[in-house]
């Protein structure tokens, strides 16, 4: 084989590495807020967050109003994820938790979720529902905030910020 042949299978080769491995090639830029991505993929919120820290993100932290706006139209994309019901298709995971103290609420970069700049709970939450909503999400329909559970497999979304 020659080598110019070598070096385009190569490039083939990483190209599709980026496109199955989920580059930030696949994040989308909103223009003073950063980049976002909605998995689709299924994943417990650890799990979750493990895959945002490899695209060198983090699960999604809301600072603003229009940054809700943001995650609710990416999750409006997509009507039905496919594997979830019809209750965890209303969420997806996003980047807070209170996995240390039960109700205090923090980022998964250490801050305090009153402190971020938005602190809208969706109706009924935070519930702690059967006393295991330690982790943080938000409802596709109000773009509020929802405590879910860290155990079961959710969309999620990862941000990452502007530097
Ligand atoms: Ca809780
Ligand atoms: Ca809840």
């Amino acid at each position: 084989m020659e080598i110019k042949q070598v070096f385009k299978n190569v490039g083939t080769l990483l190209l599709f590495l980026q496109i199955t491995t989920g580059s930030i090639e696949q994040y989308r830029w909103y223009p003073g807020l950063g980049y976002y991505k909605l998995y689709i993929n299924l994943r417990s919120w650890q799990e979750a967050e493990r895959m945002c820290a490899a695209d060198n993100g983090h699960l999604a932290i809301i600072n603003s109003e229009s940054e809700s706006v943001v995650l609710k139209q990416l999750l409006s994309e997509v009507t039905v994820v496919p594997g979830t019901d019809s209750e965890t298709n209303d969420y997806a995971l996003i980047g807070f938790h209170d996995l240390y103290v039960e109700g205090e609420y923090l980022t998964v970069l250490g801050s305090l979720l009153n402190t971020t700049g938005y602190n809208k709970w969706h109706e009924g939450n935070p519930d702690n529902g059967l006393g295991v909503e330690d982790c943080g999400g938000i409802h596709r329909n109000s773009g509020k905030l929802v405590d879910l559970s860290c155990e079961t497999i959710y969309p999620f979304i990862c941000e990452i910020e502007i530097k």
